[in-house]
C-alpha cells in the first residue's frame, strides 16, 4: 500500500503573532499533499485575525476550518490576548467530537504552546501525536521551558542578581526578563508556567526558527542541557510568508517605488504596541533628525479595534509638512512582507516580535532592535548576536521609559551607515534562503515530520 499525505490539525492562538505562523505553515503544508485543517476559536481579539482568517481560506478552498466558540472569561483588567489563552485552554475539550470524526482521520494536532495543557489529553485521547509550534525565538523558549523551574526559587529574579542562569545556555540579563514572570500569580506567568509543564507530552516542538541563526542555543535545548524531558526541537523556519495583498492600504507604494535603493527605514512595532503620546513624538523627532527616508506604521493601541486616532491628532500638522518629501506614516495594517522585499528598505526599526525578526532574516535586512514587552528583549540579543542588528541595551522597555529624538535619529543614523552589520545581514539572508531551500535544514526537519506522519 502507497503512504498517503498526513491529515493535520492546526490550532493556533490569540494574536496576528501566533495566527501568522500557523497561517505560513498552514498553506505549506497544503501545498505538500497534505489534508489540513484550520481550528480557530472565535470570537477573535484582534479585527486583523478575523480579517487573516477569512482571507486565508478564501486562498485555499481545500483547507477545512473548524471554528469552536471560546467559553467567556471573568471581565478583568488582564491584557485581552492572555485572557483569550485562559479561555482557550478551558474550551480546547469541546473540539474532542469533531476531531473524532474528522475524514480521513487526524494524523496529528499542531498546536500552539499557549495551549499546551489542554490540547495535550485531546491528542491522547485520539491517539495522535501532537506537536507543539512555538512562535518565538529558541533562547526565549528555553526561558519558557525553564520558568516552573526558576519560579519554585524565590530569588530566581532577585534585583540582586544582574543575570538569571538557564543550564547549557549563555545567561540572560535580568533587565531582559519580562516583568510579569516577576510576579507567579501574574495570568501571563501562570499560563505559561502551566504550558511548560505539558510540553514533555508533545511528540515535538516545530519552531520557526533556523538552525544557523541560534545554534549554540539550539544545540545545548536538543542535547537535554536545559532540561533532560524535552521533546525534540524542530527548526522549519523562516515559515514562508503567505499574506493578503488585497484590500490593504498601500497608498506608500508608487512613493515607495520612487525612492532610491536601501534609503528607506521601514518602521513598526508590531501588532501589539500601544505607544505612548509622548514616545511618538521622540520618535517623530527622531526620524527627523536623522535625515534618511521612513515608511513608518503606527499603532495607538493594544487590540487594532480600539485603535480610533487619526494622524492629524497624533503629530503636528507642521511634522507632515517638513517630511512630505522623506517619510510615509501609515496606519493600520500593511503587507509587511512586501515591504521588507521592496528594494527601497534599506532598515528595520522594530520591536523584535518573532515573526518580523524571521521575516527581517530571510530579506537579509539590518535591524536596529528597540523591544517593547514580552519575549522581545530576549530576542533583541538574539538578533545582535546572530548579526542581523544592532540594540541599544539602555533603552529598555520601550512601553516603560522614554527614549529622546536625539537617541534615536542617532542610532537610526549609526544602523543605515553601518556597511559591516548590511553585510552580515544579507548573510544572515543567504543562510535563511539556504535553509528553506530543497535540501536545505528546516526543509530536510519538516520533511522528515511529515513522512513519519505519512499514513
Ligand atoms: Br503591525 C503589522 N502588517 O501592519 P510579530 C504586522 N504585520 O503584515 P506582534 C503585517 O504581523 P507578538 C502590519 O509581518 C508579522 O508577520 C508582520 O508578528 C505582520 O509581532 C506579524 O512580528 C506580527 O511577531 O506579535 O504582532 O507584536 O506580540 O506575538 O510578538
Amino acid at each position: 500500500i502507497t503512504a498517503s499525505p498526513p491529515h493535520i490539525a492546526l490550532l493556533p492562538s490569540a494574536g496576528m503573532g501566533h495566527l501568522t505562523p500557523f497561517l505560513r505553515l498552514a498553506s505549506m503544508l497544503s501545498s505538500r499533499s497534505c489534508t489540513v485543517t484550520l481550528i480557530t476559536a472565535s470570537p477573535s481579539v484582534s479585527a486583523a485575525e478575523s480579517s487573516h482568517i477569512s482571507f486565508f481560506l478564501s486562498q485555499h478552498p481545500q483547507v477545512k476550518h473548524i471554528e469552536f466558540q471560546v467559553l467567556p472569561s471573568k471581565p478583568t483588567t488582564d491584557d485581552p490576548f492572555f485572557l483569550q489563552f485562559e479561555a482557550t485552554n478551558r474550551s480546547v475539550h469541546l473540539l474532542y467530537p469533531s476531531l473524532a470524526s474528522a475524514s480521513p482521520p487526524l494524523s496529528a494536532i499542531f498546536s500552539d504552546f499557549a495551549v499546551a495543557p489542554s490540547i495535550a489529553p485531546v491528542a491522547a485521547d485520539l491517539g495522535i501525536p501532537n506537536y507543539i509550534i512555538s512562535t518565538t525565538s529558541c533562547k526565549f523558549f528555553c526561558l519558557l521551558a525553564y520558568l516552573p523551574v526558576l519560579l519554585s526559587d524565590p530569588l530566581s529574579f532577585s534585583s540582586s542578581l544582574s543575570e538569571v542562569s538557564i543550564p547549557g545556555i549563555t545567561p540572560l540579563p535580568l533587565p531582559s526578563i519580562p516583568p510579569p514572570f516577576k510576579n507567579p500569580n501574574h495570568l501571563f506567568t501562570s499560563l505559561t508556567a502551566a504550558n511548560a509543564q505539558a510540553l514533555s507530552k508533545a511528540k515535538g516542538i516545530l519552531m520557526n526558527i533556523f538552525d544557523d541563526f541560534e545554534p549554540e542555543t539550539l544545540a545545548a535545548i536538543n542535547s537535554g542541557r536545559v532540561l533532560d524531558n524535552l521533546p525534540p526541537i524542530l527548526p522549519i523556519g523562516p515559515l514562508e510568508t503567505f499574506e493578503p495583498k488585497k484590500e490593504l492600504d498601500q497608498s506608500y507604494l508608487p512613493w515607495l517605488d520612487s525612492q532610491p535603493a536601501e534609503s528607506v527605514v521601514y518602521v513598526s512595532f508590531g501588532s501589539r504596541t500601544a505607544m505612548s503620546s509622548a514616545q511618538i513624538t521622540e520618535l517623530s523627532k527622531g526620524l527627523e533628525r536623522s535625515g534618511y527616508r521612513f515608511l513608518w506604521v503606527l499603532k495607538t493601541s493594544k487590540v487594532d479595534k480600539d485603535d480610533k486616532e487619526e494622524l492629524k491628532d497624533l503629530l503636528e500638522e507642521s511634522f507632515f509638512d517638513r517630511t512630505k518629501n522623506k517619510g510615509r506614516i501609515v496606519k493600520g495594517w500593511v503587507s509587511q512582507q512586501d515591504i521588507l522585499e521592496h528594494r527601497a528598505i534599506g532598515g528595520f526599526l522594530n520591536h523584535c516580535g518573532w515573526n518580523s525578526v524571521m521575516e527581517a532574516a530571510r530579506k537579509g535586512i539590518p535591524m536596529l532592535a528597540w523591544p517593547q514587552h514580552g519575549d522581545q528583549s530576549v530576542n533583541a540579543e538574539v538578533v545582535e548576536k546572530a548579526g542581523l542588528g544592532i540594540w541599544e541595551r539602555k533603552w529598555g522597555w520601550g512601553l516603560e521609559g522614554l527614549v529622546s529624538g536625539e537617541e534615536i535619529g542617532k542610532k537610526i543614523v549609526e544602523l543605515m551607515e553601518d556597511e559591516k552589520l548590511r553585510g552580515l545581514a544579507r548573510k544572515v539572508g543567504e543562510n535563511a534562503g539556504k535553509a528553506i531551500g530543497i535540501g536545505g535544514k528546516s526543509e530536510k526537519v519538516l520533511t522528515e515530520v511529515l513522512e513519519y506522519l505519512e499514513q
